[in-house]
């Protein structure tokens, strides 16, 4: 059982007013909220240990490459990774996928293949276009359902010799629904293709075990999971990190530099060039242990159900239409009503102090199957309660009854 009464003074932010209004922060798939625990260890780096790591003998910089490498182990661990060297620091997911599509511009050909699927966000489009565009690769696409699920027998069939490489979401952002990246894996493997997870929306409620799923590349991105922005995680086994070339020149990514010829380092500085953000990936390594201590099977069970009383309470109102209706979804509900404009919902309901997303969500080709311009996106974390969801219910009815 979580006790969200208890969790929920964890969080400063969630005592504040908008428009002199409680805050109800539904906005979470965006970016979640974090807890003292977490800003304890913002405000313990800057004020106790703040160095540059891997580089200095001195004793602050020893202090923070420790607690730098031990989030990174916090991390390993989570994901269950066989090594420390195979999880990658990023800035983030977007960071994490566009290193590895750099990395497999020197690895693809004219003719090769790659498949995205139709639930991307942007982040899991773009950079796969501009490798398509640099090498003359050939991009297939996943189809998906009404219901916001992707089509696996149209999927088998694009698979062929040629698909060297699958990127999917395992969780929707703009629809919540959970992809069975199991299968897509297994299938991509059986013609050698390699696979890309983007986690980013999965990791805050689901905890992948990137052994069992036998996944080449796993990206998660550090402010969804209670932690800081800017910080994030790029896991790749060991074999496919070694193969690729680093994204980026610099300090701290090189074994030996002349102006003849300079030598990487060994994994994982060879993928982190520069100054990286120590403060962020040390206070991921918290934001992990804070969640772990809660238990993942316990938020997931609490999300749902959050996820099944606002579903049915909103779908009482009149005109209400869902998207994304997969019974395999996270706790995220997209909708609109009638013709109303999303964003105009957005507005209304934030003057009664509730955070919801409104637009495209980064995922332009999904709005465009619904042919809608976007929706309202409500997302809910396992510090959100029933009661928020009844006053949300409300705000929308209001705001349902102003502009229809
Ligand atoms: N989605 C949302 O409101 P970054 O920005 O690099 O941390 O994450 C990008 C990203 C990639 N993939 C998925 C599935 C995502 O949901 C996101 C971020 C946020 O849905 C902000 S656009």
């Amino acid at each position: 059982m979580l006790d969200v009464t208890a969790i929920r003074k964890d969080f400063p932010i969630l005592s504040r007013e908008v428009n002199g209004k409680p805050l109800i922060y539904f906005d979470n798939a965006a970016t979640s909220q974090t807890p003292k625990q977490v800003i304890d260890v913002i405000v313990d780096y800057y004020s106790n240990y703040n160095a540059n790591i891997h580089r200095g003998v001195h004793t602050l910089s020893q202090e923070a490459t420790d607690k730098y490498e031990a989030a990174r182990k916090t991390i390993q661990t989570h994901f269950n990774a066989a090594k420390s060297h195979e999880i990658i620091f990023t800035s983030g997911t977007t960071h994490g996928i566009n290193m590895i599509a750099n990395g497999f511009a020197s690895l693809l050909k004219e003719g090769d293949e790659v498949i995205v699927s139709a639930l991307e966000h942007h982040s899991n489009i773009v950079p796969w276009q501009m490798l398509c565009e640099k090498t003359g690769a050939i991009l297939k696409v996943i189809p998906m359902n009404e219901n916001g699920e992707l089509l696996m027998t149209a999927y088998e069939t694009l698979l062929t010799e040629n698909t060297k490489l699958v990127f999917v979401n395992h969780v929707s952002n703009a629809l919540g629904t959970i992809n069975p990246i199991e299968t897509i894996i297994n299938k991509a493997h059986e013609v050698g293709a390699a696979v890309l997870i983007d986690g980013a929306q999965a990791s805050p409620h689901i905890k992948a075990d990137v052994q069992a799923l036998d996944v080449d590349f796993y990206v998660v991105s550090a402010h969804k999971m209670c932690g800081p922005t800017g910080v994030g995680v790029l896991y790749g086994k060991e074999e496919w990190l070694n193969k690729l070339p680093p994204y980026q020149g610099g300090g701290e990514m090189i074994a030996e530099v002349t102006f003849e010829k300079t030598t990487y380092a060994d994994l994982p500085h060879k993928f982190e060039a520069g100054t990286p953000n120590i403060c962020g990936g040390i206070t991921f390594g918290a934001a992990l242990d804070y969640m772990n201590a809660i238990g993942f099977d316990t938020i997931a069970s609490y999300e749902n159900e959050l996820l099944e009383y606002a579903t049915a309470k909103l779908l009482d109102i009149d005109g209400l239409r869902i998207y994304g209706n997969s019974n395999q979804k996270t706790s995220v509900i997209s909708f609109n009503i009638g013709n109303v404009h999303p964003y105009d919902i957005g507005t209304i309901v934030d003057k009664l102090g509730i955070a919801v997303r409104t637009g495209h969500h980064c995922a332009q080709p999904i709005m465009d199957f619904y042919n809608i311009p976007g929706t309202v996106r409500a997302s809910f974390s396992f510090y959100n309660t029933k009661e928020e969801i009844d006053i949300f219910v409300e705000a929308v009815k209001k705001a349902a009854f102003m502009l229809q």
